[in-house]
């Protein structure tokens, strides 16, 4: 071990800082394996304590430090950069729940507790975690919130930073920021929590959190509905959210390209459709009234869809095991893509009236300079996000077509701006899109971004070369 290990080692114990490429693989590498660093170390605190007492020592060092979740990030902003000189900080260890309260509806955890391990501590005390992802298997709580994560219940319940409370914060020079207040009305000033959540670990490491709990649903109704194009998504969707308001709790829409994908790649993937059709969307009801029928909602809003044109045909699970395989075609969407070789990811926002259009005008844009790619188009339509991926056409090679990621990039992304959209609906900026971040936000907003993350980190050394140009 050189100097810097060893001292760190002073800290969280020498088991808990990796420093072997061997050891670190899993955190060096992201998990579409599209980014890839090297680190001085991985260090590993076991408490609050712990991380005050290696950002103290790395800022005093002026050692860079990545703070790093489940890394399951999609913007690359876990990932070092390839100098061999920053600190990998993994709260992982840190995966305790530190307090449930069914009566305040609260849980309050450690920043490093796998997303699932939080749903099933609320479950167990008949409450509901909301936040709902893929990766949930996997990520933290602490990069959730470092990232605002969406998912697929941002309808229904907001988005991560919607479902926070409190937070306990350690600042770049050590300082430890106890915001950990479970309260629903605090009006004393500046949004602080606010401030963290989304900052992607480059304004402080997020430590514990205190979250919302919801009253658990009861009774649920999923269907996936075929539709003869992507407008009847919209306006399935209108009528449906009329109907069911906020019993409506995801409506997920696919193009057919998608479902085509992950039939191909993901083992057990099966189609509903006897032919795979134009544009797919995935619904869910909920109520927290078991005696609730939202399955005849569901069935009545289904039957008038089909009569007025709006959906061709559609399955409404019969069985847990019947849900389970409907959201695997949905979930396999990500893996499906990992598997079947490079993509080219949007991650944007739309107001949600104008997705068709944007679909229609967009594809049509790329078509014309770069024809024959594949367009992966899917999201959470009901939250006006679409993930607008693109994979290489069938005489590209890979180099070839990864050579056009700056100008896709400029044709989807300006598109999306005159549409008064976002270039990250809920991945974040990393290292993906920060240099495309200039071109979209305005020179006030970014001025505001810098002060701010001069206030908090005059050294620089939290995630630099993330979200912002250093
Ligand atoms: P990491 O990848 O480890 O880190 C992400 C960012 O947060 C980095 O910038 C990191 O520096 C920072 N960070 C991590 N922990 C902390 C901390 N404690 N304090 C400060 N900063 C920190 N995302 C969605 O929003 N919606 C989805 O539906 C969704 N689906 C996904 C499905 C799959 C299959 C996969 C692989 C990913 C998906 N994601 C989705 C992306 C990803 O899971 C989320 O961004 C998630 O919130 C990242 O959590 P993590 O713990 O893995 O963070
Ligand atoms: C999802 O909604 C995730 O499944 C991942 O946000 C999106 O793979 C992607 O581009
Ligand atoms: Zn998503």
């Amino acid at each position: 071990m050189t100097a810097i290990p060893d001292q760190l080692a002073g800290i969280v114990g020498k088991d808990h800082v990796l420093t072997a490429d061997a050891d670190q693989q899993a955190y060096v590498v992201d998990w579409m394996k599209k980014y890839r660093g090297r680190a001085l170390a991985v260090v590993r605190p076991g408490s609050t304590e712990e991380v005050a007492s290696v950002l103290r020592f790395c800022s005093q060092q002026g050692v860079a430090v990545i703070p790093q979740g489940g890394n399951t990030g999609m913007a690359g902003g876990a990932t070092p950069d390839m100098s061999g000189g920053q600190v990998i900080l993994s709260l992982t260890r840190m995966n305790r729940i530190r307090e449930i309260d069914p009566v305040g509806n609260t849980i309050t955890a450690d920043a490093g507790c796998v997303l699932a391990t939080i749903q099933q501590a609320a479950c167990e005390v008949g409450r509901f975690f909301p936040l709902s992802l893929g990766a949930e298997g996997s990520c933290t709580i602490g990069g959730n919130l470092a990232t605002n994560a969406g998912g697929i219940a941002v309808l229904r319940y907001g988005n991560a930073r919607e479902l926070t409370l409190g937070l306990e914060v350690v600042l770049a020079d050590g300082r430890i920021w106890d915001g950990l207040q479970a309260l629903r009305k605090d009006n004393t000033g500046y949004d602080l929590r606010d401030l963290f959540i989304g900052s992607e670990g480059t304004l402080g490491v997020i430590t514990g959190a205190v979250l919302k709990l919801y009253a658990a649903p009861s009774a649920r109704a999923t269907a996936m509905v075929a539709l003869p194009n992507r407008e009847a998504a919209l306006e399935l969707f209108t009528r449906l959210r009329s109907r069911a308001g906020d019993r409506l709790t995801a409506f997920e829409f696919m193009t057919r390209a998608c479902v085509d994908l992950v039939l191909a790649h993901v083992a057990g993937a099966v189609s509903p459709f006897a032919a795979v059709p134009p544009a797919i969307v995935l619904m869910e009801l909920s109520d927290t009234d078991a005696k609730a029928d939202i399955a005849s909602l569901l069935e009545e809003v289904l039957t008038e869809s089909m009569e007025a044109g709006i959906a061709t045909d559609a399955v409404v699970a019969q069985s847990s095991e019947q849900t389970k395989a409907l959201w695997r075609i949905r979930e396999g969407i990500s893996e499906a893509q990992v598997r079947a070789g490079k993509t080219i990811k949007h991650d944007i926002a739309l107001p949600i009236g104008r997705l068709a259009a944007f679909m229609d005008e967009c594809e049509q844009a790329i078509e014309a300079v770069y024809p024959g790619l594949q367009f992966l188009v899917f999201g959470h339509l009901g939250d006006g996000n679409l993930h607008y991926n693109l994979q290489r056409a069938a005489h590209m090679d890979d180099g070839a077509f990864y050579a056009l990621t700056g100008p896709l990039n400029a044709i989807v992304h300006d598109l999306v701006h005159r549409y008064r959209g976002s270039i990250s609906a809920e991945h974040g900026i990393g290292q993906l899109r920060r240099d495309e971040l200039p071109r979209y936000k305005s020179d006030v907003a970014l001025q505001m971004m810098r002060d701010l993350k001069r206030l908090f980190d005059p050294a620089g050394i939290l995630n630099p070369g993330k979200l912002l140009q250093t």
